[in-house]
């Protein structure tokens, strides 16, 4: 576990990161004519990026809320999640600190699933997802409702390990991986748009990766 210090370091690098436009190639894709956006590189491992906090959440203890501008607000156990319809899909991941994973086989709850359940009202535009380790990022509705868009259990046919937000994380794979929430815990629609932990500390507040929009 990272200590506090350790833990602004970490921070304070991320946020210098952002200031000095590091990474950024100045020539984007937006046809998305290659798998790999510019200014990614491949790897084959698994990168663990957190704020130095892995939250320990038993399923049992585990719920996820859904509240704030919709009609029917509500609360699942474990037990109700796993009862709602399951997909799978394979997607790859883009992480800003430059790591690209490809084909990551998420099984979970789509988040349209989800959307239906609460029926967002009209003036709902955007989603704020809050986690357990006080984590949170925000998205577009419309965005947050993309068919390869889910909040998975399962990756690569193992449950979700602790350190890559298991028990249930959020993916959103059109953009960069910290729109992703990790041990989500309350996924929040809102009129208004919230932005998250690194969209305050300059990084974007959209965060595609054929756009290079890295920071802004
Ligand atoms: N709750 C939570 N979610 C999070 C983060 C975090 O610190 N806390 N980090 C984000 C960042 S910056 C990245 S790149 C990915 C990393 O996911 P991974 O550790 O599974 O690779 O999680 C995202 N989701
Ligand atoms: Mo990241």
């Amino acid at each position: 576990m990272t200590s506090g210090g350790q833990r602004d370091k970490l921070v304070a690098a991320k946020e210098a990161w952002a200031r000095a436009g590091r990474l950024l190639t100045g020539r984007p894709d937006p046809e998305r004519a290659r798998r790999l956006p510019p200014g990614q590189r491949l790897v084959s491992n698994w990168p663990v990026l957190d704020l130095g906090l892995q939250p320990h959440v038993p399923t049992e203890a585990w719920t996820l809320t859904l509240d704030g501008a919709v009609a029917s607000p509500t609360r699942l156990n474990w037990n109700a999640f796993l009862a709602l319809p399951q997909t799978e899909d394979v997607s790859d991941i883009h992480c800003v600190t430059q790591w690209s994973r490809y084909d990551n086989r998420w099984q979970g709850v789509p988040t349209s699933v989800l959307i239906d359940l609460v029926k967002p009202l009209p003036s709902a535009a955007h989603v704020i997802l809050h986690s357990y380790d006080g984590y949170s990022t925000n998205v577009r509705l419309e965005h947050f409702a993309g068919d390869d868009c889910l909040l998975a259990h399962t990756h690569d046919g193992v449950p979700i390990p602790r350190e890559h937000g298991g028990p249930v994380r959020v993916v959103i794979p059109r953009f960069y991986f910290w729109k992703s929430a990790k041990w989500v815990k309350r996924i929040e629609f809102s009129t208004v748009d919230r932005p998250g932990f690194w969209e305050v500390r300059g990084y974007h507040n959209v965060g595609d990766p054929w756009a290079e929009e890295r920071y802004g």
